[in-house]
């Protein structure tokens, strides 16, 4: 079902730094020991793993006070650019990207390296309780991980990202009409009137409530891709998925997208042929016992697949 032919290219990104709480740089390993490795290969895929991801580890710099309200600035910024290198890198050779997380601040790599080798054409399906598009200026918890959105639509001021931020290699790369929401209901003041502002289109659990699953992942890429014809990134936080589907997560959100609801948006997607580059982000082993930990892992990998095709006949 792939346009993109038959290599999936996997960046594993051991990294914690855009939130508060370890265990979530774990997630990757815990994905690879569930299995997700052989079964994507069993799926009928070549797979090339990126290199030298314990690097996202040892980059950390010995101090990083904070650059105004965000924390940990210089070791986000640096991994995502190693990130955004990585995903490139796949995507110049025609990989589906799947990049494994990690907190979701991560993504302002994913998505500087998908869009430039896909341009501006490229589209964003976001699955989230959190909308992740904070400023600089607007996070009040000043984690990184719900600002990636900001940095790659351009949305910072300039003395935000001055010259020598460690953001400043970041260029606005995605379009506000082509990035779409489903399945927020966890969103600051702020970001509701930055949302308001750009014009920027959002499915939230009321929208899931009142249409269905069905109709809302259909409205989301008729507004982004009405042809089915330009390529997605979809960026999938598992704590989009109700906290009694995906337990171990940093930030959990009750009332979120049951288990059929997050696997039929990846299934969906697939569908389109249309995928070019997945996220999977915030699976956190550390946090819940250890069935909370083997659910959430497992239902991790089973959107990845999902998202490639599986559950098509
Ligand atoms: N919007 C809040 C909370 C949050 C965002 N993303 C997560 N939590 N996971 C913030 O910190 O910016
Ligand atoms: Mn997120
Ligand atoms: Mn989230």
């Amino acid at each position: 079902f792939l346009k993109n032919g038959d290599t999936v290219g996997i960046t594993c990104v051991p990294f914690s730094g855009g939130q508060p709480k370890g265990g979530v740089d774990d997630g990757p390993i815990e994905m690879i020991r569930f299995g997700i490795l052989d079964q994507i290969q069993g799926m009928g895929y070549q797979i090339e793993l990126s290199e030298g991801m314990d690097k996202y580890r040892t980059m950390q710099p010995a101090s990083d006070p904070p650059i105004g309200n965000m924390k940990n600035p210089r070791y986000v910024g640096m991994a995502a650019r190693r990130v955004a290198e990585q995903v490139q890198s796949h995507c110049k050779q025609g990989r589906l990207a799947v990049t494994l997380g990690g907190d979701h601040s991560i993504a302002m790599g994913t998505l500087a390296g998908s869009s430039s080798v896909y341009g501006s054409d490229m589209c964003v399906v976001w699955v989230d309780a959190h909308a992740d598009i904070n400023t600089p200026s607007s996070t009040d918890s000043g984690n990184l991980h719900g600002c990636p959105l900001s940095f790659v639509l351009g949305l910072c001021d300039k003395d935000e990202v001055p010259a020598n931020s460690p953001f400043e290699w970041i260029k606005p790369c995605i379009r506000k009409n082509r990035l779409v929401y489903i399945g927020l209901r966890d969103v600051d003041a702020a970001e509701k009137v930055i949302l308001r502002k750009h014009g920027i289109r959002a499915f939230s659990m009321h929208d899931v409530d009142k249409h269905g699953i069905g109709r809302v992942v259909e409205m989301a890429l008729d507004h982004v891709n009405p042809d089915r014809s330009r390529p997605i990134h979809m960026s999938f936080d598992v704590d989009a998925l109700d906290p009694s589907v995906a337990p171990a997560t940093g930030t959990p959100v009750r009332g979120g997208l049951t288990f059929r609801e997050g696997h039929y948006i990846c299934e969906a997607v697939a569908e389109t042929g249309c995928l070019v580059a997945l996220d999977l982000v915030e699976v956190n082993p550390l946090l819940g016992d250890p069935e909370s930990l083997r659910q959430t892992v497992a239902v991790g990998c089973s959107l990845v697949r999902s998202s490639l095709g599986e559950s098509l006949l």
